[in-house]
């Protein structure tokens, strides 16, 4: 696990210096999700899969920005998900982006997600991974060309902020109705259009709800389950809150039937989850 991590550490580093000096254009080009890449995403994700050559126990790579899985070490025993640079379109505007990587032991699906790692490019460059055999997740900070740990990562029971995903056009009536009641009772909503700033600051403000939504126009949700969703729910957990999805399951019981298939999620601290559970009759 430490070549896993020393290699994430070393992608941080890269792609932040590329988000600072690159192009920030598009590429002619989508991914696997029909979104129009960025040359930043095709450059992030080049930089991954170089950096992860040089790790034997990498068997296969999964990214948002490949069609399909990409063998590198047919002796490898883990596989790599990951999103290269989540919210990509947010850095032409200044605003924090992300990568997340997911590390399965076996097919990639939640029982078997052994490490989780984000990143955070803002006015800091920040790390959280967790592995299955940590009590909390560990957060990192770049100083000076390396990553210190900082603290543990911890939710309290219940939080004060919303980060209310999707177009709210397409919400349902029982999604609509169960926000509202959240900022009736006090929460304030804090939400950037980037899930990992976002999902990043529910966890160091000590709590809340992140909610991704099904909607009407993506019954399935929007974010990604191998490389975005999964990744978050083992990180909450292990920060003492919960994941789950529109029918109340946890999301690290999940099994994607496709590399890119989707799922409408929520991450919270554990008064916010049992709140949704009970509006959702779930
Ligand atoms: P919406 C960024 O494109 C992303 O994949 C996530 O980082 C973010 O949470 C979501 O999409 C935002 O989607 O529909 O709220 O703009």
């Amino acid at each position: 696990m430490q070549s896993i991590f020393e290699a994430i550490k070393d992608c941080a580093k890269a792609i932040d210096i590329a988000i600072k000096n690159e192009d920030l254009g598009f590429a002619k080009s989508s991914n696997a999700s029909g979104e129009d890449q960025l040359k930043l995403d095709v450059k992030s994700d080049r930089i991954v899969e170089e950096r992860f050559k040089e790790v034997d126990v990498i068997k296969n790579l999964i990214s948002e920005e490949k069609e399909d899985i990409l063998e590198l070490h047919p002796q490898g025993i883990y596989t790599l998900c990951y999103d290269p640079l989540d919210g990509s379109s947010l850095a032409d505007v200044n605003l924090s982006v992300g990568s997340i990587f997911g590390i399965y032991k076996g097919t990639p699906e939640g029982k078997n997600l052994i490490a989780s790692a984000y990143v955070v490019y803002g006015p800091r460059v920040e790390i959280g991974f967790v592995t299955q055999e940590d009590v909390r997740p560990a957060l990192f900070r770049l100083s000076e060309g390396k990553f210190k740990k900082i603290s543990s990562i911890e939710l309290k029971t219940k939080g004060k902020l919303c980060a209310p995903g999707g177009t709210q056009q397409h919400w349902s009536s029982i999604h609509k109705g169960f926000i509202d009641s959240l900022f009736a009772n006090g929460y304030r909503l804090r939400y950037s259009g980037g899930m990992v700033p976002d999902l990043h600051q529910i966890l160091l403000k000590g709590g809340g709800l992140f909610s991704y939504p099904g909607t009407t126009d993506k019954p399935q949700g929007k974010l990604r389950q191998l490389f975005e969703v999964l990744p978050f729910a083992l990180i909450y957990e292990k920060a003492g809150g919960e994941a789950i999805n529109d029918k109340g399951e946890r999301l690290l019981a999940l099994k994607p039937k496709h590399i890119h298939d989707t799922t409408p999620c929520f991450f919270g601290s554990k008064s916010e989850i049992e709140a949704l559970k009970s509006a959702y009759g779930v």
